[in-house]
């Protein structure tokens, strides 16, 4: 609610800096950090906590008293969703787009489309062409369509765990699963597909009934209410289709909502190949071929749960039943993973259970880090990592960057607490920043004094990609530098990222053994599956990060990993899955040659 409120009071402000947006910001990042329970706390109690101002406080409470906050439905009426999604677009800040709806009559993507078309932006004041054709590129790499615009995983993924959540709680459900696009870790999503098995499949629905606030979430719309089946449109746009099964068949029932489509139809050409049927309900025989021109008394279309299923219950026993090597749900896309688990060459991918560091990680050293070296520390041992690079930012990184002096003093802090962790290897690292022509923070002598770093660009998006590649490279080759941050700088579907050559990019990581970040948050999945799927070709060494910047992120991980997979990459290219002894002789190594190179 409130970053909806935060995004919708931007447009009505027309300026990011508004005082009610920073009272926004402030009381969200409060109530984010609050430790306790904070939802049956009074409008009085909940200003009690600092950084909540009265305004916020009681729309929070309006939230949880009514299910809605007559501010925030003023707003939406004023800004539809097709509207306000425009604000992502990079370039289009909330004065420009105020001007380009009143003098242009702009209202969604496709009135901007042609407004641009018909070169009117660029009449705008404060406007030109080469801002109009910045727009009209951006809108394009980002793959912005029209109306029914995907949504960011970023989006849809807190919905569909809060509906989820949400199902779990309802009576006779077993079993709750997002399937679909999101379960695949694509980068954005179409709609939210979850399937729950419940013993009373046609009670749990109805029990929703006039109420769909139960869902967890905001319900703008109910498309489609049946017993079983059930399509809502949230207030912010996105469509979530659910269905209840039995228990017998959630199997067969989730492998086939999770597709792809593709990998659905490689999956029954399999089947019909050994005389059997699949579908949403389970394998089975086929039955016996009919004589034709005999009229078929009765025949389903879909066979029913039937005793004669093979398999159905889980979709291990389904791929088992069709001699195939289980298939991690990102992989199916039909990209050659039903071939290889049928001859056994399906790669061992790594899973969560694998990590064993996180080498990306912030402090509140970063001017953007929110909770202190105490605390992420003591949480990263909470999650029982063996190894974890602090990597606050270098000083280049303008407002959040930490000087020399600083540096240093960090790097005490940093050893005295190690003492305390004698199960978890603390390294004093650092997030350098990729300069405009690869140069980097400090000088080489101090970057060399770090225990590990990561370099990411953060500035330039929009050098040529002759200049970046070359730009890449030069980081890269850098001899200070272990491993790449966030390769293209990209925001899922708010900021394209950098263009590179990535076939260049992969040689030089290959040759200088440097690592290929991927990053878990969801904006930036970076890394993205296809490029990394390119790296394990080339042997790149990976890592997955959470990037954390507050205790409540370490979670990320499971999304890095979820990418890793997507991307076919095995447990042994990505190195903080290896024991701490080999990471660490790895580091030194790299180290060691760094010095020596700096060495005359
Ligand atoms: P999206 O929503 O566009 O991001 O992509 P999906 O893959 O989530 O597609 P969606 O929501 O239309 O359908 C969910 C799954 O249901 C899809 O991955 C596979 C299955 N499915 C849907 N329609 C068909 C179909 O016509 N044939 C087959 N074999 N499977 C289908
Ligand atoms: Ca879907
Ligand atoms: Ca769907
Ligand atoms: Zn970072």
């Amino acid at each position: 609610m409130l970053d909806e409120l935060i995004q919708l009071t931007i447009l009505d402000e027309e300026s990011p800096q508004s005082f009610k947006v920073r009272a926004y910001e402030k009381a969200k990042a409060a109530l984010e950090n609050h430790p306790e329970d904070f939802t049956s706390l009074s409008v009085s109690q909940l200003t009690k906590i600092p950084g909540v101002g009265k305004a916020t406080a009681t729309k929070v409470r309006e939230l949880l008293d009514a299910g809605s906050v007559a501010k925030l439905e003023t707003l939406r009426a004023q800004y539809p969703p097709e509207f306000a999604r425009l604000s992502r677009i990079p370039g289009l800040g909330p004065k420009t787009l105020k001007l380009v709806r009143g003098q242009l009559g702009v209202e969604d993507l496709d009135g901007l489309k042609a407004a641009i078309d018909a070169q009117q932006l660029r009449t705008l004041p404060r406007m030109g062409a080469t801002s109009e054709a910045k727009i009209g590129r951006a809108i394009e790499r980002l793959g912005l369509t029209g109306k029914h615009d995907r949504a960011p995983a970023a989006d849809a993924f807190p919905v569909a765990e809060q509906v989820a959540a949400a199902l779990r709680a309802l009576p006779s459900v077993t079993d709750v699963l997002v399937c679909g696009s999101l379960r695949r870790m694509a980068e954005t999503v179409g709609d939210v597909d979850i399937t729950v098995a419940a013993t009373e499949p046609t009670k749990v629905l109805p029990t929703i009934g006039e109420q769909p606030s139960k869902l967890g979430v905001e319900v703008r719309e109910v498309l489609a209410a049946g017993d079983t089946k059930m399509s809502v449109l949230t207030a912010g746009g996105l469509q979530i289709d659910i269905r209840v099964v039995d228990p017998s068949h959630f199997g067969a029932t989730t492998l086939y909502f999770t597709g792809s489509k593709a990998h659905n139809v490689a999956l029954r050409q399999r089947a019909i190949d050994r005389g059997l049927l699949l579908n949403e309900y389970g394998l089975s025989p086929a039955s016996d071929p009919q004589p034709t021109g005999v009229p078929q008394p009765e025949q389903p279309t879909q066979t029913p749960p039937t005793s004669s299923a093979l398999a159905a219950s889980t979709e291990a026993e389904i791929y088992a039943a069709l001699d195939l090597a289980y298939i991690p749900a990102p992989m199916r896309e039909a990209t050659g993973e039903v071939e290889a688990a049928a001859d056994g060459t399906l790669p061992t991918v790594v899973q969560r259970r694998d990590i064993r560091g996180d080498l990306h990680y912030h402090t509140d050293r970063s001017g953007d880090g929110r909770s202190s070296l105490a605390d992420m520390v003591a949480e990263a041992a909470s999650h029982q990592l063996e190894y974890l690079a602090i990597t606050d930012h270098g000083e280049d990184l303008a407002i959040n960057g930490s000087n020399r002096l600083e540096m240093l003093a960090h790097r005490d802090a940093i050893r005295q607490l190690q003492p305390q962790y004698p199960a978890m290897t603390l390294l004093y690292g650092c997030e350098l920043n990729i300069g405009p022509e690869g140069g980097l923070d400090y000088d080489a002598e101090f970057r060399a004094s770090f225990d590990y770093t990561v370099a990411s660009v953060h500035s330039h998006f929009d050098l040529p990609v002759r200049a970046q590649t070359a730009r890449m490279v030069a980081a890269i080759a850098d001899p200070t530098v272990d491993s790449i941050g966030h390769l293209t700088g990209r925001y899922i579907g708010r900021r394209p990222g950098i263009e590179i050559d990535i076939d260049i990019v992969l040689e030089a990581l290959y040759r200088f053994d440097v690592a290929l970040e991927i990053n878990g948050s969801l904006h930036r999945l970076d890394a993205g599956a296809d490029v990394v799927r390119r790296a394990v070709r080339r042997g790149v060494k990976l890592v997955i990060n959470t990037d954390s910047h507050h205790t409540s992120e370490l979670g990320r991980m499971e999304y890095g990993v979820l990418t890793a997979q997507r991307g076919w990459a095995p447990r042994d290219l990505v190195i903080n899955t290896w024991p701490r002894d080999r990471f660490l002789r790895w580091v030194n190594t790299h180290r060691t040659a760094t010095k020596e190179h700096l060495t005359p």
